[in-house]
């Protein structure tokens, strides 16, 4: 008679070996955390779904397509700032920190919203805009009423009697001043973004105590983490002296070494986030790798992550978003990830990212979004995020292959980036032309335009004028034509991701450049354990020729490629074509 005795000695080999082999994988994995094992998807709000017709997404439209976000096999989704705001910035210009953007919807939305994404074991990461505030925002109002005003010193004045303040950027004002005279308290108030965007006092431990006070609201709701926008910049030097003469005019660098960041930042760990399970991550605006270790070092008790603008970088010339005609160069790229994972190989942990809600569409700006090409080069660079050792920060919309819509009238135009810098060129009798080539390429709203779900009229993100115009490939590129396609780049994505959680050696193990001078080909290896994984990459759209000489090919087999047609020359690849070998020598 069959009884649950015998099924168990049945069994029980099988149950040994797979715990032997779990803890072959999980044996020498120093520091395990949820956060390094997760892949983060990023949904710009504002694009992603409208549930209500006004042409701008909202929480039940994000709520409506969870289980799409589900099925994608993404563990954690960073929402860009969901909070009141008059949308000089969208919503990086924040009103009320503790409401929801009406345009949004209502906090009981967001309640919902949250339940949905843990019901189906999503994470929620917000947004922390804190380096500034909007003008709009009880605070400033109050503070910009008087000079003797309790919320005065929520703010950086300076008085008009004390002369012209010493010269600081401004990314956003036309004039790129961070200067505003206010008339009313005959005074000059600080803005490092635009003139709505006045730069909050973190001088000021009433401003700091308001800050971790609103992140334990939040954390108290039940989120999982925060991306911390320009969190480097919040400490100023309130003296406000020149710019000193070491830092030779960059002024990014400089508000990145405020005297006091890391108390503050030590004192956010201490007093909030060493209280909760989650994760977070700061906008590495200004940070190399020389200092990145200052912020998320274990010992140092910070932050837990950080990304950096090194590699988006690549390809420009000096001057504002100059793309360089001759395009970037592989051996640059390969190097700025090589040495980014080499500082944070021992301590810290890695982040990598080829697009977000500021910079163009990756296929675009990193491969080549012809018809010919689309597809195999948007699989690549998918390939390249889901195998570094780092969490992969992955733009919603990418995994679509979404290409930059390149506008050619400075009207299609949302962003005040673009607006305001070609103000900056008119009033210099610059070239318009030019710029508005330049943003073809380089302008965030490439990035922006609404998430194409299927070929019906806006794409199916909304029944009203969308906010901004809809990428007109979105009858040919979108959800519901490539969820019916196996090798769509959709498709291939779900399948990558499937294939990263179920590899810890993609995830901590060592990493290792090959052919570091290769101008065409990305290889590198991947251990763990005795596991060993190849990865090759062709950034080209040529056959291209990779030297495997010091590499054992016996035992290689073939994970996955991003051509139907299984290679057959092992040392060339076809254009843009993407391979994962096991080629580890024992049965692993
Ligand atoms: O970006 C800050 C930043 O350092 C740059 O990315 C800069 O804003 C710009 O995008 C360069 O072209 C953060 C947010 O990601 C961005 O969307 C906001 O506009 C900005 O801060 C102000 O909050």
């Amino acid at each position: 008679m069959f009884n649950k005795t015998n099924l168990i000695v049945l069994l029980l080999p099988f149950l040994i070996l797979t715990s032997c082999l779990h803890k072959q994988n999980n044996e020498n994995i120093p520091d395990r955390k949820w956060w390094k094992e997760a892949v983060v998807y990023q949904i710009y709000p504002r694009s992603f779904k409208d549930s209500d017709g006004d042409g701008i997404g909202d929480i039940k439209g994000i709520i409506s397509k969870l289980d799409y976000v589900k099925s994608l096999g993404v563990d954690v989704v960073w929402l860009n700032p969901i909070f009141a705001s008059p949308n000089d910035d969208n919503g990086y210009d924040i009103s009320d920190y503790r409401a929801i953007m009406k345009e949004f919807g209502t906090m009981a939305d967001f309640d919902i919203m949250l339940k949905e994404m843990h019901d189906r074991g999503i994470k929620l990461v917000l947004d922390l805009v804190v380096n500034h505030s909007s003008d709009e925002h009880e605070w400033f109002k109050q503070a910009r009423s008087s000079r003797n005003n309790p919320y005065r010193n929520y703010y950086h004045w300076w008085p008009a009697e004390k002369g012209i303040p010493a010269e600081r950027f401004s990314y956003f004002d036309v004039n790129n001043s961070a200067w505003k005279f206010d008339s009313l308290t005959k005074s000059y108030y600080l803005h490092y973004f635009s003139v709505k965007q006045p730069d909050l006092n973190w001088e000021n431990p009433k401003l700091r105590e308001e800050i971790f006070n609103m992140m334990k609201f939040w954390f108290d709701k039940g989120i999982d983490g925060f991306r911390m926008d320009v969190i480097p910049y919040i400490s100023k030097d309130t003296t406000f002296p020149a710019l000193p003469a070491k830092y030779n005019g960059d002024f990014l660098s400089y508000y990145a070494h405020g005297p006091h960041l890391h108390e503050y930042l030590q004192a956010m760990n201490k007093e909030v986030l060493s209280k909760y399970d989650i994760m977070t991550v700061a906008e590495g605006a200004g940070v190399t790798s020389e200092t990145a270790l200052d912020f998320i070092g274990t010992e140092r008790k910070e932050l837990n992550m950080l990304y950096h603008f090194e590699g988006m970088g690549l390809g420009t010339l000096p001057g504002f978003k100059t793309p360089d005609p001759k395009g970037y160069s592989l051996i640059d790229f390969k190097n700025v990830y090589s040495k980014w994972d080499s500082t944070l190989a021992q301590k810290g942990w890695g982040t990598i990212f080829l697009g977000n809600h500021d910079n163009p569409r990756m296929v675009t700006r990193w491969a080549n979004d012809s018809n010919e090409y689309r597809e195999l080069s948007s699989k690549m660079l998918t390939t390249f995020l889901l195998t570094m050792r780092a969490t992969p920060y992955y733009y919603f919309g990418d995994e679509l292959g979404m290409t930059n819509i390149k506008f050619n009238n400075i009207e299609d135009y949302r962003d005040i980036e673009t607006h305001n810098m070609y103000q900056n060129v008119m009033n210099k009798r610059g070239d318009l032309r030019q710029f508005i080539e330049n943003q073809k390429m380089l302008a965030r709203d490439n990035g922006r335009t609404p998430f194409q779900w299927d070929n019906s009229p806006n794409a199916g993100f909304t029944d009203g004028t969308p906010w901004i115009k809809v990428n007109p490939n979105y009858t040919s590129i979108n959800v519901a034509a490539q969820e019916k396609d196996s090798n769509s780049v959709l498709n291939y994505f779900k399948k990558l991701i499937r294939i990263r959680k179920k590899e810890l050696t993609l995830i901590y193990g060592k990493y290792t450049l090959l052919e570091n001078a290769n101008p065409n080909i990305y290889s590198y290896l991947r251990e763990l354990n005795g596991k060993k994984i190849l990865i090759l990459l062709n950034f080209k759209a040529q056959m291209s020729s990779v030297s495997l000489n010091n590499i054992k090919m016996d035992n290689a087999k073939l994970i996955i490629c991003n051509y139907i047609k299984i290679p057959d020359k092992l040392t060339v690849l076809r254009p843009y074509e993407a391979r994962i070998y096991n080629i580890s020598t024992s049965n692993n």
